[in-house]
């Protein structure tokens, strides 16, 4: 299928907070309750128009558990942008993000701005461990995005990837950003057409 960008976004958070549920529920939109932990990184590749634009999105579902964090560090290289997954009722995979945060910081290229989604899940459960606010506030005090979603009912999943696409978008206007590529099979003078095109979005 052809497409206009590639990118390339990764998923990160503890284990059990529902990384691979909500990279399946985006990409086949299934639930499956009882899924395997994931072991070293999963990668999903999907097609999404977001904003008129086609964009093949490469997406790279980490292992939470902390046994494979020095293997995942090799993967924040040449990614566009990044989701932070928490639970939003286990306190304790919200107090992590910092963790995730930093990992991040300082395993990604440097001077890379990176589009970071943290994202609240899980939001079906009816006990809250962490409120919304105190999520905005967290995210807003980092200097990121917030988000909820739940891969059980799949309320907003959609909605969390085309956000993170979309920042991707907008770091393009700056030039191409790591992690993102134009369509090899498109003619090189294409190229700036479709950077005015976004532009002039
Ligand atoms: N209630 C609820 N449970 C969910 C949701 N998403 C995932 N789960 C459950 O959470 C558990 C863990 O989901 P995974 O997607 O395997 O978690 P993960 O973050 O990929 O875990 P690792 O691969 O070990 O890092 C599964 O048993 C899912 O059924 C959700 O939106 N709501
Ligand atoms: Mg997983």
């Amino acid at each position: 299928m052809s497409y206009d960008f590639l990118m390339k976004i990764a998923i990160i958070g503890n284990t059990c907070v529902g990384k691979s549920a909500l990279t399946r529920r985006f990409s086949d939109n299934k639930f499956i309750p009882h899924f395997d932990a994931t072991i070293g990184v999963d990668f999903t590749s999907i097609h999404v128009r977001v904003d008129s634009k086609i964009v093949k999105l490469q997406i790279w579902d980490t292992a939470g558990q902390e046994n494979f964090a020095p293997i995942i560090r090799s993967y924040y290289r040449g990614v566009a942008g990044v989701l932070i997954v928490f639970d939003v009722g286990d306190k304790r995979t919200f107090d992590n993000l910092n963790f995730w945060l930093h990992e991040l910081e300082t395993n990604k290229d440097l001077n890379h701005p990176c589009p970071v989604i943290v994202v609240g899940h899980k939001i079906d459960k009816t006990h809250r461990a962490v409120s919304r606010d105190e999520a905005e506030e967290f995210a807003k005090l980092k200097g990121v995005t917030y988000m909820e979603a739940s891969s059980k009912t799949g309320e907003n999943v959609d909605g969390i990837f085309h956000e993170i696409v979309r920042k991707i978008l907008t770091n393009i206007k700056d030039g191409f950003p790591v992690g993102t590529r134009l369509n090899p099979m498109n003619e090189a003078n294409k190229r700036l057409e479709l950077v005015k095109d976004v532009k002039d979005h």
